[in-house]
């Protein structure tokens, strides 16, 4: 089994829910433990809706492939339009952490390029394992995670399982 860490995002639609039955499907493929849910402004454009953002752990055995197949799938029947890069999209799920695997090909960089960058991605992957690690360093001790300008949104079991 392989301990794999997914970041979901949305800011079109029902955020709420779609990132909600995101985490039931990613249930399907493994043992799931959910972040905190979180409000992010957007990066990128900023001419588009504030996002949620949130970061399941997922104990699987699929290989990285395969996962990234189910992922781009369970996307599509989130009804996915890619607008425009870094634009607003219905769900958007990313392998941001396969084990500890460096995974470079033409369809998976991994661990994800943003994970370092991004505190939509940091402060809820240290919700769920406070001394995680990424290329040897602890994600707690980078300043990104110190200058936060995330809203948690909700402290109870917002996915439901
Ligand atoms: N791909 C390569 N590595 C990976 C990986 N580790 N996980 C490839 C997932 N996919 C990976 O993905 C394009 C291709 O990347 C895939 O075909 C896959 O083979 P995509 O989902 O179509 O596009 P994308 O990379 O998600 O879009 P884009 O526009 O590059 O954006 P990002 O980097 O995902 O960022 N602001 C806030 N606050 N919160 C957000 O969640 N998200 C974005 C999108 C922008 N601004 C945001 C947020
Ligand atoms: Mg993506």
């Amino acid at each position: 089994m392989i301990v794999t860490y997914i970041g979901l995002g949305s800011n079109l639609g029902d955020s709420r829910q779609i990132l909600a039955e995101a985490v039931q499907k990613l249930a399907t493929l493994g043992e799931v433990k959910t972040s905190h849910l979180y409000q992010s402004p957007p990066m990128g454009p900023q001419d588009q809706p504030n996002y949620l953002n949130a970061v399941v752990q997922l104990t699987t055995n699929l290989a990285a492939l395969s996962l990234l197949d189910r992922l781009q799938a369970f996307e599509q029947e989130a009804g996915r339009v890619r607008l425009r890069h870094w634009g607003e999209r219905t769900l958007d799920l990313d392998l941001l952490i396969y084990g500890n695997e460096q995974i470079q090909n033409e369809r998976l960089t991994v661990p994800h390029v943003g994970v370092l960058e991004r505190d939509f991605v940091l402060i809820p992957l240290l919700d769920i394992d406070s001394e995680i690690q990424v290329n040897d360093t602890f994600l707690k001790d980078l300043d990104i995670v110190k200058q936060s300008t995330l809203t948690v949104l909700d402290d109870s079991n917002w996915a439901n399982i």
